[in-house]
């Protein structure tokens, strides 16, 4: 087993730690303040190539790995994770459409937002008000009139909603099928869409999420992704991918608040010596970095998998859940450990305990991960043989 990244994915790794390092982490604590979307750091992430990874390279894209993407994402979250959401967001955005739709569509609707000079971006607009867990009671419906199918429906939290010049929509073409019902859609920035509330959000302020109006939406009938009712399935594939992005950026968060935590160790003096020569200490720092690495080799291995088109569910679902765990718990930790400091807006452990929580929440809930988790290791366990013969309530092998 090499756990060497080759030479293509340890540049790109370089690289954006040395963006992040002189673009994103001297500038996240100012521009945080602005709660607004950070247009110039993510334009020079564009220029530095560090977007739009997973695009292939017909339709205008690098055509990297998901490990690619992680690598990125981790580098950039451990600068600012919001940085790192507004600049990974077009790879959740476009994920359905790489997944679901043919180069033709991706030629025509991507390609163009993925190669001028400017950073153009696209929003993923799954979740509804009432519908968030459960993606599969949305509202939004779409009907086919003709030529067209008209659209309308309201979605909310959609990250980079409004920068966004293309929207990647679920929405019902048969609402009596529930989840067998939903597709997806492009939807370009077009008369009847309409951005509505900003979110202001307790961290990740260097991104921003809004409402969508989508009000009697036209668009063509090959803005359709894959057929009538794969919109479901085409959501649950893109997630499968995209958290192990979010576990990367959460990755970043739970290393940085090792490194910040165990700098102010061996700097701040207490009782005549660094107050990392204190047991209580060292073992905090210990426990964080375990998990920090833990956190690591989870996402890569996720990443690895799907890269390999092996199942991912389990693992992405691994990953983004412990990743984010580690992220909080050790953000935490670093305030704990930097005391008053730790607790006040110029040192920068108290942003990362506020970035951290979105970890927990976005791209589904860490509650969702562990059911995702469960249920695939219930079924893996229907032909689980363990060597151990005993049958149990009388039923051989165990039954879900
Ligand atoms: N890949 C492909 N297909 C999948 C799949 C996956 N990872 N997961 C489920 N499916 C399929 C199932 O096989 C099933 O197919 P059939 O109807 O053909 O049998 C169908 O999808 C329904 O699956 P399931 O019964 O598991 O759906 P549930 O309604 O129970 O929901 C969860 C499953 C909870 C996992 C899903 O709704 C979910 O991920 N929710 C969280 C959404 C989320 O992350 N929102 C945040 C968006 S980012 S802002």
């Amino acid at each position: 087993m090499d756990f060497k990244l080759s030479k293509e994915e340890q540049e790109l790794w370089e690289r954006a730690k040395q963006f992040t390092y002189e673009h994103i982490t001297p500038r996240a604590l100012e521009l945080e303040k602005r709660d607004e979307f950070p247009k110039e750091v993510v334009q020079k992430a564009y220029e530095a190539g560090l977007m739009n990874l997973h695009i292939p390279k017909e339709a205008g894209g690098p055509g990297l790995s998901l490990l690619a993407e992680t690598l990125v994402s981790e580098a950039t979250g451990y600068g600012c994770a919001g940085m790192a959401t507004s600049i990974m967001c077009n790879n959740l955005a476009f994920a359905p459409l790489v997944i679901g739709a043919t180069i033709e569509q991706l030629q025509t609707y991507v390609q163009p937002l993925i190669t001028g000079k400017e950073a153009k971006f696209g929003a993923f607009c799954l979740t509804e008000r009432g519908a968030g867990s459960d993606p599969a009671d949305m509202t939004t419906r779409a009907v086919r009139d003709g030529d067209e199918y008209v659209i309308t429906g309201a979605k909310c939290f959609a990250t980079n909603a409004p920068v966004a010049s293309l929207f990647t929509v679920f929405a019902s073409t048969q609402p009596e099928l529930r989840h067998k019902g939903l597709s997806v859609f492009m939807v370009p920035k077009t008369k009847g869409v309409k951005i509505g509330h900003i979110e202001r959000k307790m961290g990740q302020k260097n991104s921003v999420q809004s409402e969508v109006f989508f009000e009697d939406v036209r668009v063509p009938k090959d803005c359709l992704v894959g057929k009538e009712g794969d919109g479901f399935k085409i959501a649950m594939m893109t997630l499968d991918k995209t958290r192990a992005g979010i576990a990367a950026i959460a990755t970043g968060v739970a290393q940085r608040a090792v490194d910040e935590a165990a700098r102010f160790a061996n700097i701040r003096h207490q009782f005549g010596k660094p107050i990392g020569k204190f047991q209580g200490i060292s073992f905090m720092l210990a426990d964080m970095g375990t998990r920090a690495s833990a956190a690591r080799l989870l996402t890569r291995y996720a990443a690895w998998l799907a890269d390999h088109g092996m199942p991912v569910s389990k693992d992405s679902a691994f990953a983004k859940a412990f990743a984010s765990d580690a992220a909080m718990q050790n953000a935490t930790d670093a305030v704990q450990i930097m005391g008053g400091y730790g607790y006040l807006e110029e040192y920068p452990v108290e942003k990362l305990m506020r970035d951290a929580k979105l970890t927990q929440i976005y791209e589904g809930t860490n509650q969702i991960q562990r059911l995702v988790a469960g249920r695939a290791i219930l079924k893996e366990s229907v032909n689980l043989d363990t060597g151990f013969h005993v049958k149990y309530e009388g039923r051989d092998p165990p039954l879900i």
